[in-house]
């Protein structure tokens, strides 16, 4: 039971809230993505996934949990791993598809980005793979690339990749709410996720600043990890001018590792699969074959 000793109910947001003894689910109004979110799991709807040509199936959006994947895959297929060749869903996350009772037996947890392997090693039944870390770690070892086999340089890719699927939900979760999607700014919330975003920015910039890459001298699939989220950030480039707001140009040694990982063509290539906002160029919404991003972006489909 609240205190209202300690917090009287004037000095909360809004003001004379008190948190009642249970809680319920109402419209808690507001937000962008309000229409989405629920207290529960399971299906909403009957509707089945599409397979493709390929053995890997991929199930996703452009958003950075997502293009951690597509930038894996085109660089396993930049590196000559032909297996790698996938099949890239459209998964509209504001339409509730996450809820979609065929991509619930691919991720019980309803978020993007989700994938299938219907050729896994040593064969057998398809396998399901869910959680953008676990999907990096699946590839990485399916292919034996990206992610080093000497003890040490294996553990520290993983530490460093561990550490992004533990520190960014503070960054999207906390920062971007608060400060972009949340219905009313909260001074209080934004100010505690500006202040751990900036540390976490900082804990990067002084790793890099004796580390080429996250795991050392070797681009690895933490770098993949981080840079969607870290990178983006970086560069201005996430929730509005939040990069501004938190002076990420102070970070001079996560500004040379955003723009060299930037520009490798395999994460240019990656940053284009699944995306539906930004520069129709940039915007290839299915890929279904290497050609499709000369084909079938946005600006090319619309002009058709
Ligand atoms: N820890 C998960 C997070 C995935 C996640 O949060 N995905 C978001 C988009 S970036 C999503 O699908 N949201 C839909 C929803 O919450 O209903 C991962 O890394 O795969």
């Amino acid at each position: 039971m609240t205190d209202t000793t300690k917090f009287p109910p004037e000095k909360n947001l809004p003001a004379g809230y008190v948190p009642p003894k249970i809680w319920k689910w109402a419209d808690q109004s507001g937000g962008a993505f309000s229409s989405i979110n629920r207290p529960i799991a399971g299906p909403t709807h009957d509707k089945e996934l599409p397979v493709g040509k390929h053995p890997l199936q991929l199930y996703s959006l452009g958003t950075p949990n997502g293009v951690k994947v597509t930038i894996m895959l085109e660089e396993l297929l930049a590196a000559g791993h032909a297996g790698a060749e996938y099949d890239a869903w459209l998964i509209k996350i504001g339409d509730g598809d996450q809820f979609g009772s065929g991509f619930v037996e691919v991720n019980p947890n309803s978020k993007i980005p989700a994938m299938m392997d219907h050729a896994p090693t040593g064969g057998g039944a398809p396998v399901r793979l869910f959680e953008s870390g676990s999907i990096l770690v699946y590839l990485a070892e399916k292919f034996g690339a990206f992610l080093p086999t000497e003890l040490r340089a294996r553990a520290e890719a993983m530490n460093w990749l561990f550490w992004q699927m533990g520190s960014a939900p503070f960054l999207g979760g906390g920062f971007g709410h608060f400060y972009a999607y949340a219905p009313m700014k909260i001074e209080y919330a934004i100010d505690r996720y500006a202040m751990e975003v900036k540390r976490q920015m900082d804990v990067l910039d002084r790793h890099l600043a004796d580390h080429e890459y996250m795991a050392g001298a070797d681009y690895t699939i933490a770098d993949m990890a981080i840079w969607p989220w870290y990178g983006r950030l970086a560069a201005n480039a996430a929730y509005d001018d939040a990069g501004d707001f938190l002076s990420v140009k102070e970070y001079e040694n996560v500004q040379r590792w955003m723009k060299t990982v930037g520009d490798r063509p395999a994460v240019q290539r990656g940053s284009m699969v699944n995306r539906t906002f930004g520069d129709p160029a940039k915007q290839l919404h299915e890929r279904h074959d290497a050609s499709d991003f000369e084909t079938k972006t946005q600006d090319k489909i619309s002009g058709q």
